[in-house]
């Protein structure tokens, strides 16, 4: 197998920086999940980026949460946890907003950092050129619109990684198994489509899931923690949970190649986030 240069990249930011939206860009394909809501992201996504020079395992992770609430918490530990094993930080600025306290843990993490950090600030389709003067002289400025700076991030980051076998097969560009990919995909749509504390207070289960011949059939609830938030999630006759899961199932038919039959009941309870066993599946550590 032909070596390069490969190991782990570690994306750290503030919550809604462009994370995973740069790891989707950089891959050419969806695998992380993307909203406006912050905090979308919730468990470490592996998205792998391979060429004749490179495998980058880029490590996708929720964006660094300034409160002090257990669930913050258990959430930044998600992060923590990640850059313990990384050989390369790839710290995110977000371009379109001003400063937040976040930035000062993440300046405290990267001043400790033993591995070389690259900075990135995203956004730049919005950035003027006397806002671009505001950020680091070295960051990089990259949109996961127009495609700035992508290619340039991938040969910095690239070339700071030891030279050795690949990790994973060239063709992969996911470690996430498919129950995960599914669970990711109907929380996406809960997150795209509910506002304020609801798609917080939401998690997602894959009950059934059938791959047959020419059809995938899907069963899958959606936790809230309240009945008036049940309410909300099926929406007038159904129109919200209707409006989830139809988009759901177009992003499941590209996943499955094939018909997707995708059925999604929502269900209330009440402190999972007080549920160590569910917060533990929900953040990614069984
Ligand atoms: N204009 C513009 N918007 C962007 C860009 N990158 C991301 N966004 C938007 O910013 C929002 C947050 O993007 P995400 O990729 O989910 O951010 P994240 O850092 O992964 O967020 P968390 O998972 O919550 O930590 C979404 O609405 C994206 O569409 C960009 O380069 N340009
Ligand atoms: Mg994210």
């Amino acid at each position: 197998m032909q070596e390069r240069r490969v190991w782990y990249v570690t994306l750290l930011g503030r919550p809604s920086a462009g994370k995973s939206s740069f790891v989707n860009t950089a891959i050419g394909d969806k695998v992380s999940i993307v909203s406006s809501i912050p905090q979308t992201t919730r468990r470490l996504i592996r998205g792998i980026f391979t060429d004749d020079s490179y495998q980058i395992i880029f490590q996708d992770v929720p964006g660094l949460h300034s409160s002090a609430h257990t669930w913050n918490q258990s959430i930044n530990w998600v992060t923590k946890q990640a850059l313990t094993d990384t050989d390369v930080i790839l710290r995110v600025i977000d371009g379109s907003r001003e400063k937040w306290e976040e930035e000062g843990i993440i300046d405290k993490l990267v001043s400790e950092a033993k591995v070389p950090v690259i900075t990135i600030v995203t956004k730049s389709d919005i950035l003027g050129t006397k806002d671009r003067k505001k950020f680091p002289a070295d960051a990089l400025f990259v949109s996961n619109v127009t495609g700035e700076g992508i290619t340039e991030v991938i040969k910095a980051v690239g070339e700071k990684l030891p030279i050795g076998p690949m990790l994973y097969p060239e063709s992969d560009i996911t470690d996430q198994d498919v129950h995960t990919r599914v669970n990711e995909i109907i929380r996406e749509k809960v997150f795209q489509k509910t506002y304020e504390e609801v798609p917080h207070d939401t998690y997602v289960e894959v009950e059934m899931l059938e791959d047959k011949w020419k059809l995938v059939k899907i069963l899958a609830y959606i936790y809230c923690t309240t009945e008036s938030q049940k309410k909300i999630l099926i929406g007038n006759h159904g129109s919200k949970i209707k409006e989830i899961g139809s988009l759901a199932r177009q992003d499941l038919q590209d996943l499955f190649e094939k018909k997707v039959y995708l059925e999604l009941h929502v269900k209330v309870n009440r402190d999972w986030q007080g549920n160590q066993s569910i917060t533990r599946k929900v953040l990614g550590k069984m």
